[in-house]
């Protein structure tokens, strides 16, 4: 295949997500033709901050749509390992829209992504009531039920919507819902209306995603990935059953997109400067006291999509290995070192010792994961504000040592560092 020299750059959550991709994306895209989704669906949330000239800021949420639409010259794409809830799509866009930012005729989706449709959403949330005490905590858009119908081969796709069949397989399928949890309040003819309705507004943006990509690639064009969720989440390689439903790794861009593996050039993994998670699951350097409570504050750690507070604790670099491991980032970008300003000391995890022997990598067993004591090494903090600071030198020594410690660990280069939430807050070093 002829291909563009600059390829693919791809974006990934190193850790439980929510590490400031958004931001990156956003300004990645100043530099991109092309900005795609591969993964995930409107469970993602991305907070992207930018100022005017006049230093008036503008936040946007993002949740389904690619953030690099913020770009108004690129173009953004929905590939097939997305799952797509149409109101929730046409409510983001006119969201957008509203705000001043023109999307419409720059948004196209892959006639492969599977459909999120009412009844998944439903049947999400009855899940997590029949799991009781060991539910995930997830964000009830419907994900896993729709990734579970892709997988069971019964699912519908975005091309579906325009066979004559739509109605009776979607009938179909909320019989089979129906026969599995009970009956539940459903209108399913006002539904298959709605979406029949929506057909005709989704046409336009509707693309073979394999020729479009393929297009895009062999005609230089600069493509950016923004992942959603995180590694930590991945459906093979998370803290399993608590993960997401997708692939969130670097696999599942060539997956998700339709698109070989040697069309990337560059995997950015964004890791934020302590540990976050939202919803269930195991979670070692979790802080429960007064730590966690302040990253939380000063992290102003809350969820995108549901508001739920993030729990938080130290940077597990057990975690950031395995996590390199699987995604090979070719270099990092620290977000929210300003977080850490206040602390007398910085502590990182370094290992796990499970009866008081290092093991290697990190467990698949999540009864032994239960079992393993966390190594820490502490750090010096600097105590100073950072958000100001424009250049790697600029920075205490502290932190510059913090940056260095994670670098040398991981064998990985940081390549931006995050000092505030806006767009301008952010350090190149390379
Ligand atoms: P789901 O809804 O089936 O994907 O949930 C399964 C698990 O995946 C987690 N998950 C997330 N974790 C971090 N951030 C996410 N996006 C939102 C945000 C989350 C929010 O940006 O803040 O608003 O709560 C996200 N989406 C899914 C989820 O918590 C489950 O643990
Ligand atoms: P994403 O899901 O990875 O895109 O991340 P989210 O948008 O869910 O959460 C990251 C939050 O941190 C957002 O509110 C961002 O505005 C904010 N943020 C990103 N980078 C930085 C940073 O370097 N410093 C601070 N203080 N906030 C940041
Ligand atoms: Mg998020």
């Amino acid at each position: 295949m002829a291909q563009a020299p600059e390829g693919v750059t791809v974006v990934l959550g190193a850790q439980w997500g929510d590490e400031g991709k958004g931001k990156l994306v956003d300004i990645l895209a100043q530099e991109a033709d092309v900005c795609a989704r591969c993964a995930g669906g409107n469970n993602a949330g991305h907070t992207i901050v930018v100022k005017n000239a006049k230093g008036e800021k503008t936040t946007y949420a993002f949740n389904l749509l690619p953030s690099g639409l913020v770009n108004e010259k690129c173009t953004a794409f929905i590939g097939s390992g997305v799952v797509v809830h149409i109101p929730s799509l046409f409510n983001e866009l006119d969201t957008l829209e509203r705000k001043g930012l023109k999307c419409a005729d720059r948004l196209f989706i892959s006639d492969r992504a599977h459909l999120v449709l009412g009844f998944h959403q439903i049947v999400d949330g009855l899940k997590e009531i029949e799991l009781g005490g060991s539910s995930i905590g997830t964000t009830k858009k419907g994900i896993g039920p729709a990734y579970s119908s892709k997988a069971s081969r019964s699912g519908l796709r975005v091309h579906h919507l325009y066979d004559p069949s739509f109605p009776a397989k979607f009938r179909k399928l909320v019989e089979g819902r129906f026969k599995r949890y009970g009956h539940f309040e459903f209108d399913t003819e006002g539904e298959i209306e709605m979406y029949l309705a929506f057909a005709d507004r989704l046409r336009p943006h509707i693309v073979d995603g394999v020729q479009f990509m393929h297009k895009a690639l062999t005609s230089g064009k600069r493509v950016l990935v923004e992942g959603a969720n995180a590694l930590m989440l991945d459906i093979d390689y998370g803290t399993y059953p608590y993960v997401t439903s997708s692939a969130t790794s670097i696999g599942g861009v060539c997956t998700g997109l339709g698109i070989p593996p040697q069309a990337i050039k560059k995997v950015v993994g964004v890791i934020k400067a302590y540990t976050t998670r939202v919803g269930g699951g195991p979670f070692p350097t979790e802080d429960l006291g007064s730590i966690g409570e302040t990253l939380q504050e000063v992290g102003a750690e809350f969820g995108v999509v549901t508001g739920r507070r993030r729990r938080c604790g130290w940077l597990d670099l057990v975690v950031m290995k395995y996590s390199t491991i699987v995604n090979g980032y070719t270099s990092l970008n620290l977000t929210k070192l300003d977080v850490l300003d206040g602390f007398e000391q910085i502590k990182v995890a370094v290992g796990y010792k499970i009866d008081g022997a290092e093991i290697e990598g990190f467990p698949a067993d999540l009864e032994r994961l239960a079992q393993v004591e966390v190594v820490y090494e502490t750090l010096p903090g600097w105590k100073s504000d950072i958000s100001k600071c424009t250049t790697f030198d600029s920075l205490p020594s502290q932190a510059q040592s913090y940056v260095r410690f994670i670098e040398n660990y991981l064998g990985v280069k940081i390549q931006y560092i995050g000092v505030g939430p806006s767009r301008d807050s952010s350090i190149q070093l390379f």
